[in-house]
């Protein structure tokens, strides 16, 4: 192993600001299990996973990592790696089970040990207020779709930040609110399954307001002072070629996957070519007066998540956009997607350049294969080294164009439930061994720690030599 790692791509890491944060994310329902412990109500993933024919072999996210159990196990992989940085979800099922009202003070418990644990390993905290795990009851209500949904979130998310921001000063509002609305409202491919264009671009509309109302209301609560950010997925879009058609399609993908959540948080407005595609789909009639200000209401990062290159060719026979994509050569992961190392630069970019000065954070970004483990129990993960190494080097590429990159979160920390896709796609630093919930640390996990201890030296946040932690 230890060959194998010397011999693999090395970072250039004096290409990184001194201040650089090294991280790793994770989000709740993806790993804790537990599902019924704790005060926690199903959430709409619950509801969805366990619909037969929702997620490749039935899988749910009933026992995940089991980490509500073996985070402290889970804690110190991470220090081991030398994380400097750890992006969590909290879940909005376990903390406010009802959807409204007082949280769950068994969750609030649990979340603020989890955040104490991370503290004491000298781990600075990124914490997402929602990575898709909706209380049911909320969706019974009407879910994305309903405004009232985006004034519980609001709600819920000062609730939150006032009995856990003296433990994180980072929050991230809302993760990917493309896929919450458009796979969940219209593929259907994500919870709650539902097949409704127009249900999907009112979700996207609320899920923009949700966010900006979170802001408003975390700065009106007990931690004003915290930073704020949301994630957003983020899609290098190019065209197929340069025939006019070609171009319009991927215009048209840009203005779904992109523009629709890019535009509205940071210059203001929805563009027209956004109006083109959905006001026919009531996106007009749902923007009240106020919304675009709540939706631009100041925030301070920008959480990007970042995984491939799309190349999209007009089709008409697609009703919904009239393009159809395909994944860009010339590698790719277990899930088809392109490692395309470029389009990190690329989005980065962009965003600056466009959209907004605020500092970024890779929020995400990562790659999946069917890893499995080696007759001595390792697992070598070469390819995913291969992508670290080039989407690093993609984001120190665009620090040394001049935008102000602060940090990257490897996704994932662990393997861990991949959503309609289950468990057959890992993603992890970390082995899960599902059968028997042993961790093992991968080649990547470990090629990261030396890319971690080559440019630091020594973490950046916290004490670590004081926290009393000695892991393994
Ligand atoms: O696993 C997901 C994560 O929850 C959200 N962003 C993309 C990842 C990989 O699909």
């Amino acid at each position: 192993m230890t060959d194998i790692i010397s011999a693999a791509p090395q970072l250039d890491t004096a290409l990184f600001p001194d201040s650089f944060l090294w991280g790793a994310a994770t989000a709740a329902y993806q790993i804790e299990g537990a599902v019924d412990e704790g005060g926690r109500a199903p959430s709409i993933w619950d509801t969805f996973s366990h619909s037969p024919g929702a997620t490749r072999n039935g899988d749910t996210g009933d026992v995940a990592c089991d980490h509500y159990h073996r985070w402290k196990t889970d804690l110190d992989i991470a220090y081991d790696i030398g994380l400097q940085a750890y992006r969590l979800s909290v879940s909005w099922a376990r903390l406010q089970p009802d959807g409204e009202g007082p949280l769950n003070p068994e969750a609030i418990d649990f979340y603020r040990q989890l955040l104490g644990g991370l503290a004491e390993r000298g781990i600075r905290p990124f914490v997402t207020l929602y990575h898709w795990d909706m209380p049911q009851v909320l969706e019974v209500a009407g879910g994305w779709p309903a405004r009232r949904t985006a004034e519980r979130f609001a709600d819920y998310a000062r609730l939150t930040v006032d009995a856990l921001g003296d433990l994180a000063e980072d929050w991230i509002t809302v993760n990917e609110p493309w896929c919450s609305s458009f796979n969940g409202y219209h593929a259907g491919t994500h919870a709650p399954g539902r097949r409704d264009l127009g249900a999907a671009v009112a979700a996207a509309h609320h899920l923009n307001v949700a966010h900006g109302l979170a802001v408003r209301s975390i700065r009106e609560g007990a931690h004003p002072q915290v930073r704020i950010g949301v994630a957003n997925l983020i899609t290098d879009v190019v065209a197929a070629s340069d025939r006019h058609d070609d171009i319009e399609a991927a215009a048209r993908i840009d203005a779904n996957n992109n523009l629709m959540f890019l535009a509205p948080p940071y210059l203001g407005h929805y563009p027209a070519v956004v109006h083109d595609l959905y006001d026919r789909y009531g996106l007009e009639s749902l923007i009240q007066p106020g919304d675009l200000k709540t939706i631009s209401t100041p925030t301070d990062f920008v959480g990007v998540n970042h995984y491939h290159q799309m190349v999209v060719s007009s089709d008409p026979s697609d009703p919904h956009l009239g393009a159809s994509f395909t994944h860009a050569e010339p590698a790719s992961t277990s899930l088809g997607w392109s490692i395309k190392p470029e389009s990190l630069r690329n989005v980065l970019c962009r965003v600056s350049q466009e959209f907004t000065e605020l500092p970024l954070y890779v929020t995400e970004s990562g790659a999946s294969f069917h890893d499995e483990t080696d007759h001595e129990g390792n697992v070598i993960d070469i390819e995913r080294i291969g992508y670290l190494h080039g989407y690093f080097g993609a984001a120190a590429e665009a620090i040394a164009a001049g935008v102000d990159v602060r940090g990257y979160f490897v996704w994932s920390l662990l393997d861990n439930f991949e959503w309609g896709e289950g468990y057959s796609h890992r993603f992890g630093l970390t082995y899960i061994d599902y059968e028997t919930q042993t961790r093992i640390q991968k080649a990547s996990a470990k090629w990261y720690r030396i890319q971690i201890a080559r440019h630091s030296g020594q973490p950046k946040y916290g004490d670590r030599a004081n926290s009393g932690i000695v892991p393994q």
